[in-house]
């Protein structure tokens, strides 16, 4: 059951010896998933922040996570932040939460702007007011995007390159990094912004291509579906295992100085690739006749050459990924066969 979050009065957090304290907003997505599972192994105390009055996700949180507190709040409520913080007391903010699927940035901007963008400055002032401006006790992570490049100025980009967003989505998201670098800059934070490059998993939501691929590619198999409908088949990504990315969050809070980090493979493959390689799994070597394009899934405007240079990374955290592309793209069809397998109706 989620915590409901008394109102006011607001008292500065007090800290006593204790396990580390973690709160997540964003904790029914993907990430928040993988990185509550990385926090509870690791003994802290995992706060989750979870909106809406009746969410469907907190069952499949609880069910993962057992371990971890529910609090109710909203990105867009700052005095629902103020309480969750009130109420979890943490070391460590993980701000996660997000409108997160580029597609829809276009068409709800405006909610896009008020959650991704907003959200991030509302999670400062709430840490600010809540440490009553002793804003370093508090550890705080900002999970910013590649999608912040865009149009890129330079291949491979790293944490100097220039930002260019093509979509609502990325201009909130660089909006959500400058406010977290101003933030280190103006009250001590101790503010972190990874720019992640595409991370995906067994866990990623059915609307973001390579699920979108894995999860249809299942279905083919079994019978189930007959076509997957996709848009630009040419776009290209560099993409990781979300499990490894999350650790590279909780390590750059675990440094001696805040600061902000690129996280990715450094390889970047197409939608083409990833088809070859997800039909392949199940045995089909020429996939045209299983895939269809529609102008619905199209960009508006699309970024072309992201591709991530993780090199302080690896040198400053010593991250570096352990699922490479083929392996990643494997193990997602694997674990969608297996789940439609278990959904598909007797008899099919
Ligand atoms: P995700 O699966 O889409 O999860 C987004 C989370 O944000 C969900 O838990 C969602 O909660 C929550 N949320 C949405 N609106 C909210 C609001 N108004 N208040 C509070 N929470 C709200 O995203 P993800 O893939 O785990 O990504 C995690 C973060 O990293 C996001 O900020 C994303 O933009 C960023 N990022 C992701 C990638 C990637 O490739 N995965 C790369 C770079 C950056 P509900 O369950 O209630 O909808
Ligand atoms: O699209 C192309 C599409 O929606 C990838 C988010 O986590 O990573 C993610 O954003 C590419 C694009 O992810 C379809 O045009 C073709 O070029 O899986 P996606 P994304 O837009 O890269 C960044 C780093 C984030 O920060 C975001 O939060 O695939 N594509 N056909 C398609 N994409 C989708 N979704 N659906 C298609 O049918």
């Amino acid at each position: 059951m989620a915590q409901t979050a008394p109102r006011l009065p607001v008292h500065p957090v007090t800290y006593s010896c204790r396990v580390p304290r973690a709160l997540i907003t964003g904790i029914t997505g993907q990430d928040g998933l993988y990185l509550a599972e990385l926090l509870t192994g690791k003994g802290y105390a995992v706060f989750g922040l979870v909106r809406g009055q009746s969410n469907p996700k907190v069952q499949l949180v609880e069910s993962v996570v057992p371990g971890v507190e529910l609090i109710e709040g909203d990105l867009t409520d700052l005095p629902s932040l103020i309480s969750a913080m009130e109420i979890a007391q943490p070391d460590e903010v993980y701000n996660l939460g997000a409108i997160s699927y580029v597609g829809l940035s276009w068409r709800q901007a405006e909610l896009t702007g008020d959650v991704t963008g907003m959200g991030v400055l509302r999670m400062l002032e709430a840490i600010r007011i809540v440490t009553s401006n002793d804003m370093g006790r508090v550890r705080f992570y900002q999970a910013s995007s590649s999608e912040m490049f865009g149009k890129v100025r330079e291949v491979p980009q790293t944490e100097a390159t220039a930002f260019h967003p093509r979509s609502p989505y990325g201009v909130a998201k660089t909006f959500g990094h400058y406010m977290t670098v101003n933030y280190r800059e103006s009250y001590d934070a101790f503010a972190c912004s990874g720019i992640l490059f595409n991370h995906e998993s067994p866990r990623r939501g059915v609307e973001f291509v390579t699920r979108k691929v894995s999860r249809g590619v299942a279905r083919i198999a079994l019978g189930l579906q007959d076509t997957i409908t996709l848009g630009n088949l040419d776009a290209r990504r560099d993409w990781g295992f979300a499990g490894d990315y999350v650790e590279a969050m909780w390590q750059m809070l675990q440094q001696p100085e805040p600061g902000d980090y690129v996280i990715a493979t450094g390889e970047t493959w197409s939608i083409r690739d990833l088809l070859d390689l997800a039909f392949s799994r199940i045995g089909i070597e020429d996939w045209s006749s299983y895939v269809e394009q529609d102008p619905r899934f199209m960009r508006l405007a699309e970024v072309d050459d992201l591709i991530g240079d993780a090199a302080k990374a690896k040198q400053t955290l010593g991250w570096k990924p352990t699922v490479n592309f083929t392996e990643l793209v494997q193990m997602m069809v694997d674990a969608d066969l297996e789940s439609e397998r278990l959904r598909r109706p007797p008899g099919a």
